[in-house]
Formats: structure tokens, sequence, C-alpha cells
């Protein structure tokens, strides 16, 4: 028995079988460019064929060697964006081009053309700050700003484009007349080149269209740090790769994936960002084939090589990026920053920013493979209740179906699914199903049926449905990029089709890489065919994209518009954020894997996709107590937080590992919950201005050149610095708190620290390490309930933090948490806190928003304050002071009011003297 059918019928915890999946020296088109490129052919812009069309400036590169000619367009965008198309110039078919990922044609703006010296051609943007500098002969292009080369093209003479050729069959005679040519049929006989078939394993790869494969290099002058091109079990900067271990972005189901490795795994973004002091830029590579990226970065030294003026500069470092993809066009972006949050809304522009998520989703979400019938459902969920935990959505996994016939009940375990759902419902919470890509072949199954009737599946290549083996045994794939078929399933989730759902049923998305248990690396043959005959090659990382795209259009179909849908998928391509949350698949119960969610989720989250979390505790394997405490206040702070389990491990439902362990995660919860105005306040800003959640120091902190590569720390928002705890049996961990200028304040002990400084912090099995970033006011809850729902009316406190000069701001973004009223009814209120010479004040931030709120604002906290104040009093709009209470710990140099009722929509100020 082989693995993959092992894998079929028992998921045993053994360490990943690497034979299964290929390592680059098994990826032809790899191979074939590495060869080629060994041999230097050039390629020349013909800068006399310029010409200018609606929105580009397009012309002519042509290979020295074969003659053969490319067509370049460029193209200068809305906000600060190049983008550069590479196609042949008369293909023999039309290649792919990646549809459905950039939100709207992004809008062009005009580039003028300057002369440049002859042999080159300069185009400028309309300020005239950034210029596309195309040099003709050898091909490369100069972006360069304000004077600087930041970034260039094909200077490294990578760029290589396979032409898409008639078969071996049909060019024979045509060829041995032509016997010039650097033609495929020549290399034919060397098998390993795979240019019309390429085996691996039992599997043989037939190709319709021969090679197709493209590649280009990229020169980022003076940056060392890169990061992005998620899904990756690695660090969060970006590492060199040597020889034959590229980066690989290939969506595949690796079922407890090796750390620290640079195999593909579930998605894949193609996006890259490398930043330096003083500068932000990304490389966004729109396509959706399997893709293998090479890093060089060179350290900085002194030149020994060139002339009198510039050895006395020192070389600046450099980081060469060499992108190459199976097949496709060479479509990328260049987004020029300057700022981390410039390159962030760049992106944004081309892909669309985190969609804005229903409340309840931000709370703690329980789940495991599987809760085994109604009555379990109700045990655990009473479990919450009775330990005083809260929890907002209780997930079931394949178990819950008819044989894994998704859209349906196991009338044995789940005979009243609408009973079930309304016993959550009473107390607010959700719950979400699974349904997977894959569809049992049986004819009795109507969806089944009625998606072969209509051709909804993919094909294979020899013609019928495509089947392979999954959870149900025979099936087939349901073809997602097919826009009718995501019709059809979208419309699978109303609810009179889908019998036993209601509208607090919320879907999964998983296996949508797609994975296929025989098949090659565990997904589909690449010579599958999809609507509009193109091959599953062509578009492999985008299927998962597409699933969940229909998912979530189906759930706001079916509430015909007006709510919020949460999709959790675990396949992703640029631009998944619009759809949902993503997770990081099947982690195992290890302190390396909890340590590694935190890389991970950093990379997401700066390639836009901020909804993202890993399984808390870990998916395979028994976590020992300490780690499972551990997993719960690490995930607390990430923003998808679920705790999963695969089947055969222990249950381990936050009550059964003693009073001790249940007391610090039930705390760990608490402390979720207890932030949830600010986690939803951050998902606002994610939302409309697309600056991430979790965000990497360098991301707050770009001037600080040592907090680059730190990945055990990171910002929760601006506001919040975050350092869980990930080793087992800590008592004490170095925590780096950046900044001269700053100061922070630890959120539980209200201790003060000066910033540009790294310091011992005492940790015990309660200690979570978070610090408030002097300067911040972070809006939080009071009082905790059963869930997020339960918690509306709950009043509000307000943490401010002063920075060294004493003042702070903040704000909070308030709705009804679950329906589209904010955007179509502007039903929202967003409220500005500022704390300033001893005087808080909310006031309105967006005058456009309408929302009524009864809830108040009770406590507010100040810390850093040196002195006890002598009073401290309340102005309301109408013109009321009112003297407080307060009380003042000379200890913790910290003010509170409490008890008081102040409306959290009001205007009014606090003063303190
Ligand atoms: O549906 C079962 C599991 C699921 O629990 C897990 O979260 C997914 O990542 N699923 C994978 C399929 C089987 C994994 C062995």
């Amino acid at each position: 028995m082989d693995t993959e059918e092992k894998k079929e019928i028992s998921v045993e915890d053994e360490a990943v079988d690497k034979n299964i999946f290929k390592d680059c020296n098994k990826i032809a088109f790899y191979r074939r460019q590495k060869q080629q490129l060994s041999k230097r052919s050039t390629y020349r812009a013909l800068l006399d064929s310029v010409t200018t069309g609606e929105d580009s400036t397009n012309f002519q590169i042509i290979n020295e060697a074969t003659k053969i000619p490319l067509r370049a367009e460029v193209y200068g965008l809305e906000g600060d964006i190049f983008r550069l198309k590479i196609n042949e110039e008369v293909p023999l078919k039309p290649r792919y081009e990646v549809p459905d990922v950039l939100t709207s044609k992004p809008s062009s703006l005009r580039l003028i053309s300057c002369s440049g010296v002859t042999g080159s051609l300069v185009l400028a943007n309309e300020k005239g700050n950034l210029k596309f500098h195309i040099t003709a002969d050898p091909f490369k292009i100069d972006l360069i700003s304000e004077d600087d080369i930041v970034i260039s093209v094909n200077s490294l003479g990578q760029l290589y484009f396979e032409q898409i050729q008639a078969s071996p069959k049909k060019r024979a005679t045509k060829e041995n007349e032509d016997s010039s040519s650097i033609s495929a049929s020549k290399q034919e006989n060397q098998d390993d080149m795979g240019l019309w078939e390429e085996k691996f394993r039992k599997f043989e790869d037939i190709k319709a269209n021969g090679p197709t494969s493209i590649g280009l290099d990229f020169s980022l002058h003076g940056f060392r740090h890169l990061y992005g091109i998620p899904q990756h079990a690695d660090s969060h900067q970006l590492k060199n790769t040597s020889d034959g271990d590229a980066y690989r972005l290939y969506n595949l189901d690796v079922y407890g994936y090796k750390l620290h490795d640079k195999m593909g795994i579930y998605g894949s973004v193609p996006y890259l960002l490398a930043h330096k002091v003083g500068r932000t830029v990304g490389i966004f590579w729109l396509n959706a084939s399997e893709t293998l990226v090479e890093i060089s970065t060179e350290p900085p030294g002194e030149s020994t090589q060139m002339g009198s003026v510039a050895s006395k500069q020192k070389v600046k470092s450099r980081a060469d990026v060499r992108w190459m993809s199976e097949s496709g066009i060479i479509d990328v972006f260049l987004l020029t920053g300057p700022t981390p949050s410039d390159v962030f809304k760049q992106y944004s522009l081309l892909t669309g920013t985190q969609a804005m998520p229903p409340l309840f989703s931000l709370g703690y979400h329980q789940s495991r493979w599987n809760y085994e019938d109604e009555q379990d459902v109700k045990a655990v969920d009473a479990g919450f209740d009775e330990h005083d935990i809260p929890y907002d959505v209780m997930w079931l996994d394949i178990e819950h179906t008819r044989g894994k016939r998704y859209f349906t009940w196991d009338k044995k375990r789940f005979p009243t699914p609408k009973r079930m759902q309304a016993l959550l419902r009473s107390k607010h919470r959700k719950l979400v199903v699974i349904s997977d890509p894959h569809i049992k072949v049986d004819p009795n199954y109507s969806l089944y049926a009625e998606a072969k009737k209509r051709g909804f599946f993919v094909r294979s290549h020899e013609g019928g449905d495509f089947e392979g083996v999954c959870w149900p045994g025979l099936s087939s794939y349901l073809d997602f990029t097919n826009p009718k078929v995501r019709e059809w399933y979208s419309s699978l989730f109303a609810f009179p089709a889908y019998k036993g759902s209601t509208d607090i049923l919320f879907i999964w998305n998983d296996m949508n890489e797609p994975s296929v248990f025989r098949g090659p690396e565990l997904t589909m043959q690449k010579n599958a065919v999809h609507h509009g005959n193109w091959e599953h090659r062509e578009l492999h990382n985008i299927y998962g994209f597409y699933q969940q795209m229909a998912t979530a259009e189906g759930l706001i179909k079916r509430s015909e518009g007006k709510e919020r849908p949460f999709v959790l998928t675990r396949s992703f391509f640029a631009g998944s954020q619009k759809y949902g949350a993503v997770w990081t698949g099947d982690n195992r119960s290890d302190w390396s894997y909890l340590k590694i969610s935190i890389p991970m989720l950093l990379t997401l989250s700066i390639t836009g996709i901020s909804f993202c979390g890993a399984d808390v505790g870990g998916f395979i394997g028994n976590p020992e107590a300490e780690l499972l405490v551990r997993w719960y206040q690490a995930g607390a702070y990430q923003p998808f937080f679920r705790g999963h389990a695969t089947m055969k491990t222990k249950r381990r439902e936050p009550w059964l590992f003693g009073e001790k362990h249940t007391r610090l995660i039930r705390e760990a919860i608490r402390a979720r919950y207890a932030l949830l105005p600010y986690w939803y306040s951050l998902f606002y800003h994610a939302h409309v201005t697309a600056e991430p959640i979790m965000r990497p120091l360098w991301v707050e902190f770009p001037y600080e050149l040592e907090a680059f590569s730190m990945e055990d720390e990171y910002m929760l928002g601006s506001a919040l610095l975050v350092h869980p705890v990930t080793e087992a049996k800590a008592t004490e961990i170095d925590v780096f708190l950046p900044g001269s200028e700053e100061v922070w304040y630890d959120f539980k002990t209200f201790a003060r620290w000066e910033g540009a400084r790294t310091v011992k912090i005492p940790v015990a099995l309660d200690t979570i390490p978070v610090f408030q970033r002097g300067g911040s006011v972070v809006p939080v809850k009071t009082a905790i309930g059963k869930s997020t729902g339960w918690m509306t009316e709950y009043p509000y406190g307000l943490r401010v933090a002063p920075s060294a000069k004493g003042s702070a701001a903040g704000g909070l973004y308030l709705d009804d948490g679950h329906s589209f009223r904010h955007r179509h009814q502007q039903e929202f209120l967003h409220r500005s806190f500022s704390f300033c010479s001893g005087v808080l004040s909310n006031s309105c931030a967006d005058a456009r928003g309408h929302y009524r709120s009864k809830c108040v604002v009770e406590q507010i906290v100040v810390l850093g304050l040196s002195k006890q104040p002598s009073s401290v009093t309340t102005h309301s709009s109408d013109g009321e002071d009112q003297p407080v209470a307060f009380t003042y710990s000379a200890r913790t140099s910290t003010l509170s009011l409490e008890r008081l009722s102040l409306n959290i929509a009001a205007n009014w100020e606090v003063h303190v003297r």
C-alpha cells in the first residue's frame, strides 16, 4: 500500500513523506529554465516599434537567438503602480491570463514619454517622481524614484519565454526543413526536459501545449529584507535560496507539513514585499500556474573593483528575485511604496481589502473532527456555560454529512439540525459546517446528478468527468472556474435548497487545493480540463479561491444581499481576503508549530489576508496541558481563533485538563472577548484602508533595523505589542520594545518601560506578554458574556496609555455586527478618542455614520500618571460638568474611573487636573 492509499484509510501521526512531493529538480520547467539561462540568450527591445495604446505603451522584444518576438505592454496605474505585461506577439493559441483577481480594471494613468538617450525610452508618471527607464540592448528596465534606481527588471538577463508550439507530430516535417531554430523537438529526446510529457513517480503528465514556461528577474537595490509569497511553513523574512531550493508556490495538501521548508502548501499569494530604511516596495506576479521564486541577497560591502568615486561609496546591498512559472503570461505589478502602508494600499487597489467579517467570527470557535452527534454538540455547548467560558461558534466536520455528501446531514447523528441550531441561537451562537469541492460519484445524490447533467465537473484530458478519490470515495470535482458553476453552487446555500440550514449556519471550505488522494502530489492531474478548455496547470493555484468566492456569494444571496458571510478556506490565492478567512491547515501539537504560527500568520497578513489563524492546540497529536494553555494564549491574540483537532486525538475541550488549566484557558479566551471592540475596529481599518491586523514590527517601526527580522513578537494594530510564550517551562522571556521615543506599558501590570530596549519579563503560566504602546487609547469591554452577540449592550472601558509627551489617541468602530447596513445605509459609528493636556475627549471620527447605541463607557484607566490628580470632571455636550470619583495607585501610576455612564455615541470630555 503506498502512502497516498494509507492516508485515505487512516490519518496516522507520521512525518511528511517528502517523496510524494516534488522538489525543484523534479520540476521540468525549472530544469529547462536553469539549463537555458546558463547559456544566457539575450533579448533586445525594439524601441522603434513603440506604440501608445489607450492605456499602455507597447513595444516588441526579440530573442536574439530564436528571433521570436514578444510584445511588452507598460501601464502606469493609479496609486503609483507600474504594470508590465509580456506575451507572445502572435501566440499559436491564447495564453492564460488570470481573470477575477483584479478588483476592477485598474485605472491607467498617462505615462509621459521623455526622450532618453539613443537606445532607451523613459516613461514617467505625471508627477514626474517615478520613471520607467527602458534600455533596448540588452533589454532591461529600471524603476527610478527621485533619481534612485529602486528595482531593475531583467538586469540579470533571466527573461525566459517558451513559445506555444504545434504538437511534435504536426510540425515534424517543418522542423526537418528548419534546422537552425532552437526547437523544442530537438530536445525531445532528452526525456528529462519534460517538454510534452513529464513523469513523476507513477504519474505521467501529457501536455496539450508542450512547454510554455516563463520567467523574469528583478533586482531590488539597497534591499536585504524580503517578505511575502505565502504559504510556507517558514520564517517571516524570506531566505536565500541556494540552487534547487526555490520557494515553491503550488497549492498542496500536506498533512502535518514539515517546518522550515520552502515546499508549497495549501495556498499561494505570488506577491513579495521588500523593505529597507526609507522605502518599501512590492512585486505582484499575477500567475496562477505552478511558480518558483529564487532569492539571493547580497550583504553590503566595500567596492574593490569600481572606479575611484564609486569605491569611496559603499556598494549597496541588493536582493535578486527570480520568478518562474509553468505557463500563462508575464503580468507583473511593481508597487512603489514608499511606505509600508502605501504598499498595502497599492496591493489592495489591485486585489481588494479584507472583507468586513461578522462580529461573531472574531469570537472563539470550537471545532473537532468530529463532534459526534447532536447530544455531543449540546454537551460541549453546555460545558462552555458551566465553566463560564465564552465561545461563539460550534463547528461540524465531514462526519456530519450522509456519507460525505455535502449539503446533507447524517440522519442518525444529526436528526434535527434546526433544533440544534435553535439551541445555539438562544445564546447568540452560530454553527459552521464543512463543504468540500469533491462530490461523491453517486447518481442518487441529487447534487452529483445535477452537476453531471449540466457538465459542471472538471473534465479529464481523455474526455469525460475527472474522477479522483477523496473522502467520499470516487468523486468528481466542481469546476469553480466556470461562472455558471459558481452561480449554481451559490444557489445551493439558499435556505429551501439546503435542508436543515438556518441563518446561523456558515461555511468551511476544506480540501480545495484541490486534494485528490491518488493524484500526483495528492492533487489533480495538470492536464485535467476546465471551462474554456484551459488545462488545470494554468490555474491550479486559483481553484480554492474560486470555491470560497462562490460560497461567500451563496451566503450573501441566501440573505437577499443583507447579511455578511463567513467562509473559512484552506486553499487561497491573491485576493482571497475579499471572501473570508484562511487557516494554516494541518499543523501538529508541538511547541515548534505554535512558534511557527506567528511568522506564517504575519506573512499572510502583509499579503492582504488579515483574517487568518492556526488550529489552536495543533490539529495532529495530543498537546500536554501547558502547550494547550500557551496555544490558547497565543491564539487569543491572532485574528482567527479556533480550537481544532483531528480524529482519534483525545478530547480537549478547555475544561478537560484540571481546574488550574481550565482557569488559564478561560482567562485567555476572556482576554480575547475583552478586546473585541479593538479587534472589530482593526478589522474595519483592514477593510477600509488595507492596514494589516497582525503587523510585523518592521511595519510599525520601518526605521528600526533591529526589528526587520523579528518574528517572535508582533504588533496587533498600532497599539499593542504581543510576544506569546512559545517555549515549554518558560520562566522569563526577552521582549524587544522598539522605538527610542516610545514608552510601553505592560497591559496587565501597567509597568512602564522606555522603548529601544530588550526587557526580561518574568512569566508564569498565566502570563500573556502584551504591551500597550504609549500614545494609544484601546477600547475594551468591561464585562464578558456567553458570546459576542450576548455582549452587544455590555459597557465599554478605555485604556489610555500616554506617550512620552503625555498624549494619546485611538478610536472605536461599531455597527450591528452582521449586516451590510453599515455600507448601504451608513449605519455605523466611528468614534475618536484623544487625550491631551489632561483632557480625554470622545468625538465623531466620521460624520457619515449614524448608528444608535445605548452602550456606555463605564470605566477609564489612565496609565503612566506620575502624580495623583486633584480633581476629575466630565463635560458633556450639553455643557454640564460633573465631578467624578476616582482612585489613584501610586504603585502603578494609574488613575481609574469606575461606574461612569458616558454614552459611547456622544461627544464628551473628561478633565484630569
Ligand atoms: O475534514 C477533515 C480534515 C479537517 O478536520 C482538517 O481541518 C483539514 O485541514 N481535513 C483536513 C481532511 C483530512 C485531513 C487528514
